[in-house]
């Protein structure tokens, strides 16, 4: 499936170097097997291609093909894909129910291609601590990572900084997520303090980087996807983790099996699948999608469709206040005056929620909900409540949330920003009365 230019991804347009895409009219296939060593297709593909010397130039490997039909993942479920190269898949809002998002529930958003499964075996798996202001470099194996540090559990949030994208105007470029780009999984691993720690950080340490094992959309071995990071007072809090496990299981193959690097209420970009290196750095790190207008939002509000610049944007760091009505599913019939049961989870990127209020007539009159505590700092919180539909007709359960600094949800669409970031408007199911 390729989808038109806004649809398909943040950066990187699916261009005619792509290994799936077939040779343009006119290039000969040789120089189109020339963008691709033998080296990065068999990166791609997973597995050495025994009769490599007898392969056509430019054919295209039929393993790529099989990713492309049909839609789907094994072991997703309920998601709603809306590319497949690179793979991007959302939950709609009823499918996130549960307290603890399930691995079968959870998002994909892919920059590149996902490392083939049979690349990713935790026995063989290396993790690399380098770079200019780390002390004494240093490689662990996954089975190291296990057994010499400390196993810490915590239920995080991963929210996608472009969550909500698809509602801004004038339409922003990348993926066109809804509401769904979001869950909350329960992560176990070591924390990355532990490791650093063990490695020494100079003076000069101000923030660290990760690379991953997928490959750059072009099949290019040689670029990035993706290698973000976060500075170095929220890499070294308690809850930052390498995790291996997710819900007690090995994370799924998309989420980042077998290690991935989990920070909690900051953009899931920061959060590094199927982990190899982890870089400490005497600067602001300056991998892939570090710079530019990547995950960085206008200093200040801009009208929309405003061209910013680079110097007058900051990297997003807590992400805002939100939530979701994940019970009824959207479009339900309800008998008149019997009581709604309504549900859902809110969330506020380093915060707390503190409320989460309903609203059935559009916002005009808000009831109170009844709010849990997270179960550790950075888990998303339940809420629930009942309502009665006074008549027969459509109506719109609204949910709005509010955190401990006293910021809430807005109503209408929060501040057009060039990459269409951090969209917290209010959730919206629709409702009728029968
Ligand atoms: N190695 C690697 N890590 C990555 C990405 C990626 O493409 N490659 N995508 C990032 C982005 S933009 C998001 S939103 C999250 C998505 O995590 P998920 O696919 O497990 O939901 O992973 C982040 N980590
Ligand atoms: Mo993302």
């Amino acid at each position: 499936m390729h989808l038109p230019a806004p649809y398909s991804d943040e950066l990187e347009p699916l261009t005619s170097n792509h290994p799936d895409t077939p040779p343009p009219a006119g290039a000969s296939r040789r120089e189109f097997l020339g963008k691709f060593s033998l080296a990065s297709l068999t990166a791609a593909i997973g597995a050495e291609i025994v009769f490599a010397e007898k392969m056509p130039a430019g054919l295209i490997p039929a393993a790529f093909a099989q990713e492309a039909a049909p839609m789907g993942v094994p072991g997703k479920e309920g998601l709603t894909f809306l590319n497949d190269r690179p793979v991007l898949a959302e939950a709609p809002a009823h499918v996130l129910d549960d307290d603890i998002t399930p691995g079968k529930h959870l998002f994909i958003r892919n920059n590149g291609h996902a490392p083939a499964p049979e690349t990713l075996k935790p026995e063989n798996w290396k993790l690399e601590i380098a770079g200019e202001s780390c002390g004494k470099p240093a490689t662990f194996t996954l089975g190291e990572l296990k057994e010499q540090f400390e196993h810490h559990s915590y239920q995080m949030v991963l929210e996608c900084a472009g969550n909500g994208r698809s509602e801004f105007n004038p339409p922003t470029h990348g993926t066109q997520w809804t509401t769904g780009a979001v869950g909350c999984p329960k992560w176990t691993g070591v924390r990355l303090r532990d490791v650093l720690k063990r490695c020494g950080l100079q003076e000069n340490a101000v923030y660290i980087g990760y690379y991953g094992a997928d490959i750059h959309l072009s099949g290019d071995v040689k670029k990035t996807s993706i290698s973000r990071g976060a500075p170095l007072r929220k890499a070294l809090e308690d809850e930052t983790l390498l995790a291996f496990a997710m819900n007690g299981e090995d994370i799924p193959w998309m989420n980042g099996h077998p290690l991935r690097l989990v920070f909690g209420g900051w953009p899931a970009s920061t959060c590094g699948k199927w982990l190899k290196k982890i870089v400490v750095r005497d600067r602001e790190h300056d991998g892939e999608k570090m710079t530019g207008d990547s995950y960085r939002m206008p200093r200040h509000p801009v009208a929309p469709g405003t061209k910013v610049p680079a110097e007058e944007m900051d990297i997003i760091g807590s992400m805002p206040v939100k939530s979701l009505v994940t019970f009824p599913q959207s479009g339900i019939s309800q008998p008149v005056a019997q009581a709604l049961t309504l549900r859902g989870h809110a969330w506020a990127g380093e915060h707390e929620v503190t409320a989460v209020h309903v609203s059935i007539d559009f916002g005009a009159t808000w009831q109170q909900t009844t709010l849990a505590k997270p179960v550790n700092r950075y888990a998303w919180q339940r809420w629930q409540t009942q309502v009665r539909l006074p008549q027969k007709g459509y109506y719109e359960v609204w949910a709005r949330a509010t955190d401990d600094q006293g910021r809430s949800q807005p109503m209408v669409l929060p501040g057009w920003n060039p990459k269409g970031y951090l969209n917290n408007t209010c959730h919206r199911i629709a409702v009728q009365a029968v």
